[in-house]
């Protein structure tokens, strides 16, 4: 079976990878579907969200990262993929997720959304977190991988 992981990814996280990893395990193919017209206020651009991510993913063969913008349900059926998973990391998340599961049903009744637990090290862990942390000059080194580390603190100081 094959799933799609979407979000905004800006930018991807120890906690996301932490769901990409296991997916890519348990999952013939994980396909990384990350919005590029997101609501949310972005600081990466989508061509770089999607680089971080390659680079971050190098290793697991079976993972596809592609951008998308309007409907997750028109991604999911251009990619013939009609199974999505979620990472849940709170109760918080519960009912931001549940609702969008139960549009995104009612909208594409084949759809399936999978709801995968956070690792319990990475329960606090956000994107906006991090860049929270790094517009602060905090150490990030602990929450992202070096190349995603690189490219925010040159972002925020350039
Ligand atoms: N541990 C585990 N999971 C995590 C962690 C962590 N530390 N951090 C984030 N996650 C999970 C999130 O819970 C989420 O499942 C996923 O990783 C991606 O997170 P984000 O924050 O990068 O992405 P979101 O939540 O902003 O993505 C939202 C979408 C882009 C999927 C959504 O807005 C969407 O589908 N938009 C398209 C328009 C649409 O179809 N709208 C109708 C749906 S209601």
């Amino acid at each position: 079976m094959n799933v799609i992981y979407p979000g905004s990814f800006d930018p991807i996280t120890y906690g996301h990878l932490d769901i990409i990893k296991r997916c890519s395990s348990k999952f013939d193919k994980v396909i990384v579907g990350v919005l590029s017209n997101s609501s949310k206020k972005v600081i990466f651009t989508i061509d770089e969200r999607v680089e971080l991510i390659r680079k971050c993913t190098k290793e697991l063969k079976n993972v596809e990262v592609d951008s998308f913008s309007g409907l997750l349900i028109d991604f999911a059926k251009q990619k013939n993929c009609p199974n999505i998973v979620r990472g849940l990391r709170a109760v918080s998340d519960f009912e931001y997720e549940m609702q969008m599961a139960l549009v995104n049903r009612k909208l594409y009744p084949e759809l399936e959304t999978y709801f995968m637990v956070s690792g319990n090290q990475y329960s606090f862990l956000s994107s906006s977190i991090v860049k929270e942390i790094a517009m602060l000059n905090g150490n990030i080194s602990c929450f992202v991988p070096k190349v995603v580390e690189e490219k925010l603190v040159n972002k925020i100081r350039g």
